[in-house]
């Protein structure tokens, strides 16, 4: 009865009552131990990075202990869960986050000091699970700490890629990558679930049987693979809450060893076993270019059909009938790269549960929601061809969905093919292919934008048609970033100012606590201690500036202004904006007398960022960045006032180092490419200045900190297709007065050799050319503006009074830009899931 339930309820709690102690005394206990029987390592003499395995096995354990203690919670309560499905998660370190969000850093510290270590430097041992690209990956894993920290009910999956993304090393300016084999030294932040693996099949046929007088397909794969789930701890903060990230590794079934007896190939059929392994092995490392792979594709349908395995066998256990699925799930598709989970759900409720079609569908509809993170049309294809030899059922029940929503639209809209055509989610043609923006859209009930003005382009452009017939599955959920991550674990100088001056620090699990910084405002105290900070991290950025780069004996001024550029390298981001106007600077400073060069700002100018391995245009400007630092830091007659800097193999703790040293730093997207940017409010939220156009989310930055507080320019969104039409048509003057002057000066340049290798960079000129590129991305007229708003940024600099405030009126504004709002609205208005609290 319920007297029984409530004392097993008791037992259970009082066994949560967590057994592992956080005093320095018990975690020193803990990482000796760990020292002498996980590391295997004598606890008398052990080195830096023994010491952070130690910790980290110590943090390990207590992650462990809350995790449990969360799934146990879980289970009981019951509650609809959120199943968060990406392709890539960018994690970065776990050690300095995992100890802050359980509140032992100073505890931790000081057990190390203690035996003779320094925290920061143990932190410093651990490399980067880099399991993703760029802004879509790192994103995932913000998103991952707000989850935790709200207590929702959610699950991460993804893939565990043994090879992360390629590690960038520079020979003589170029770029070559390396491969990424981060589990070489053992990973501790991961369980290893060797009893929790799934069959995933491929190939083969499809036949149709008799089953109780009915006609039902059946797939009879050709292939097995097993996944094997690894979990990670989400550790929220100030909450017990620990949720899990589970990512799949693939290793070979045994039913390939069944083959090997057949076969009698036993030397073939160990080679062949290989084979499994490779699907989970490497991360694609092309930020959004398709290129139809089967490995891809293989990738794909492993995650999804591990993952959805996995969700099943859950509601199972739980619940008894698939008309709750809605009520008990909700699986958010992160971009078009997991949405091969709304064929295999389909295939699942019919081909497995025997539920009808129509039945499955309803349901289907009811629990996927999808998230796009582009403002390109020409999205995500998978060829036909691939599809039907790999998953040939999954083709049939696509072209199933694809003929149902067609039949629909035909009554709604009539026999307008023409439209019919652009809204199916098969693509006729020379490539016939599935679409899976489309089957996205058609089947989730919500479809969101990452920023207002991303919505806006899909509603109005990318998918503009869906919108007419769906409007009201569109919805806003402008991207966040944590707070935790971007200021508490990158910058603890901040962080411990931030809460002297607010009196708290609650403003680490609500960042719109952080308006009351403006209180301050004009405090003169408050003034020194926030440049004090600033100059601190200034110091750590250029003496990481310095040890990095010996080669060129760089040494970096203080007083300058560190300028900062950092995000993957793709034209749109346009790197080569930055580039031309640090050339410029350089003119301007070569022709300028003593007296007026005494009132110019120092600048040191730092660009960091990866090119996809096959973008040619992408690797030379990395090379264009190098061979014109390599000239201007050379120049004795410059001197400090201008250096350029390319920081290599841009990750996630680069930025934690970066971001915080940063006094300016730039956001050059041509209007209407960038969906939103996040690298905008780490910087905003580190009381970084920002130099950017109107795009993505900066618009919605300049709604919280007004315009006058950071560098505008260029084009607005609606004028650029305006001056791409004006480039093309031959009755506007190309070249208006003064400006596009200086802009083809330093283009010449270039293209004439001043800084080498003539023959390489005339590709790279030729972008932004004439009669060529024709100048797709308008750096041409977007230049002068682009120089005015730098030298709007001189201008302020000399007045740190002034410069103070707008900094700290960004940081005071960055509250609306953190990933707990955004996760929140998303828990309110799409997944309708409610926060589940672990008792403490
Ligand atoms: C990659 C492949 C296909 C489609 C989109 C991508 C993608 C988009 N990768 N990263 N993004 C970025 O995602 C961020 C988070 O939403 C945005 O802030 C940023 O604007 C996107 O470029």
């Amino acid at each position: 009865g319920l007297g029984e339930h409530r004392a097993k309820a008791e037992r259970m709690y009082s066994l949560m009552d967590g057994f592992l102690k956080n005093d320095p005394i018990s975690l020193q206990k803990d990482i000796l131990h760990h020292v002498e029987y996980t590391v295997a390592r004598s606890r008398f003499s052990f080195d830096d990075f023994e010491a952070y395995q130690a910790l980290a096995h110590t943090v390990r354990d207590r992650l462990i202990e809350r995790w449990h203690d969360t799934h146990i919670y879980f289970k009981r309560t019951k509650p609809k869960r959120l199943y968060f499905l990406s392709l890539e998660f960018l994690m970065g370190r776990s050690l300095s986050n995992s100890v802050i969000n359980l509140g032992i850093e100073d505890q931790c510290a000081e057990a190390l000091n203690q035996l003779g270590f320094e925290f920061e430097v143990v932190a410093e041992q651990e490399g980067d699970a880099a399991l993703g690209n760029g802004g879509l990956a790192r994103l995932s894993a913000c998103q991952m700490d707000s989850l935790a920290t709200l207590d929702y009910p959610a699950w991460g999956y993804g893939l565990r890629y043994e090879y992360g993304l390629f590690r960038q090393i520079i020979v003589d300016g170029f770029q070559h990558e390396k491969p990424d084999y981060w589990l070489n030294f053992g990973n501790p932040w991961e369980i290893e679930r060797i009893h929790v693996t799934y069959e995933v099949k491929f190939y083969g046929t499809v036949e149709e049987v008799e089953m109780n007088g009915e006609k039902q397909k059946v797939w009879i794969p050709g292939e097995t693979v097993e996944a094997v789930a690894y979990d990670n701890p989400i550790p929220g903060y100030g909450t017990r809450n620990t949720i899990n990230l589970r990512l799949w590794a693939a290793k070979p079934s045994s039913k390939f060893d069944l083959e090997a007896y057949n076969t009698g190939d036993y030397i073939n059929s160990v080679v062949n076993r290989q084979k499994a392994e490779t699907i989970s092995n490497v991360l694609y490392p092309d930020d959004r270019s398709h290129q139809g792979k089967e490995l891809r594709l293989k990738q794909q349908y492993f995650f999804v059909s591990a993952s959805l395995q996995d969700i099943m066998r859950r509601f199972k256990e739980e619940h008894t009938n698939f008309d709750e699925l809605p009520e008990k799930v909700a699986l958010h598709l992160n971009d078009t790269h997991p949405s091969l989970s709304i064929a295999e759900v389909m295939r699942m409720l019919v081909d497995e549960e025997h539920l009808g079609w129509h039945k499955a569908w309803d349901i289907v509809c009811k629990i996927f929601s999808f998230t796009t993170h582009t403002m390109v049309t020409d999205g995500e294809k998978i060829p036909v061809d691939l599809l039907e030899s790999l998953l040939p059922r999954h083709l049939e029940i696509l072209y199933e969905i694809n003929f149902n929503f067609l039949e629909e639209l035909k009554k709604r809209i009539g026999l307008d093919y023409s439209r019919l055509a652009l809204l199916s989610i098969v693509e006729e043609g020379a490539m016939k292919s599935i679409r899976m923006a489309n089957l996205a859209i058609v089947c989730s009930h919500t479809v969101n934008g990452v920023s207002k003005l991303h919505l806006e382009r899909l509603k109005t452009k990318t998918f503009k048609d869906f919108y007419g017939l769906y409007p009201e599955k569109f919805q806003c959920k402008t991207n966040g970033v944590t707070q935790r991550r971007w200021i508490v674990v990158s910058n603890p100088g901040l962080r411990d100012l931030i809460s002297k001056w607010l009196g708290t620090e609650a403003w680490i699990r609500d960042a719109d606590l952080l308006s009351g910084l403006r209180d301050h405002l004009d405090n003169a105290d408050f003034h020194l201690e926030w440049k004090m900070v600033k100059k601190v991290n200034k110091m750590r950025l250029a003496e990481y500036i310095e040890a990095f780069l010996t080669l060129s004996l760089l040494q970096v001024s203080l007083d300058a202004m560190f300028d900062v550029q950092v995000k993957r390298i793709h034209e749109y981001k346009r790197q080569l904006l930055n580039i031309f106007g640090i050339i410029h600077r350089y003119n301007c400073l070569k022709n300028m007398d003593k007296d007026s060069r005494r009132k110019v700002v120092p600048r040191v100018c730092i660009i960091g960022g990866k090119a996809a391995p096959g973008y040619e245009i992408a690797k030379k400007i990395i090379k264009l960045c190098h061979a014109v630092a390599e000239k201007i830091n050379n120049d004795t007659d410059i001197g400090d006032l201008l250096k350029v800097v390319f920081i290599p193999d841009y990750n996630v703790s680069v930025a934690e180092l970066v971001i915080p040293g940063a006094d300016l730093s730039q956001h050059l997207s041509t209007a209407g490419n960038e969906a939103s940017g996040t690298g905008n409010m780490k910087f905003l939220m580190n009381g970084c200045l920002l130099l950017a156009t109107a795009d993505g989310s900066t618009v919605e930055i300049i709604e919280e900190i007004g315009e006058d507080n950071l560098f505008l320019f260029g084009a607005k969104v609606h004028e650029v297709e305006k001056r791409r039409q004006k480039r093309l048509s031959n009755l506007a003057p190309l070249q208006p007065a003064k400006v596009p002057l200086h802009f083809a000066r330093v283009l010449r340049m270039v293209r004439d050799g001043y800084f080498g290798h003539k023959d390489y960079f005339k590709s790279l000129c030729e972008t932004v050319e004439f009669g060529f590129g024709n100048d797709y991305y308008l750096l041409t007229s977007d230049f002068g503006s682009y120089l005015e708003a730098q030298a709007a940024a001189d201008k302020a600099f000399v007045n740190q009074d002034k410069w103070t405030r707008m900094s700290i009126l960004s940081v005071a504004g960055s509250g609306r830009f953190s990933s707990d709002r955004t996760i929140q609205d998303y828990a309110e208005s799409t997944w309708k899931i409610n926060p589940c609290r672990c008792p403490l």
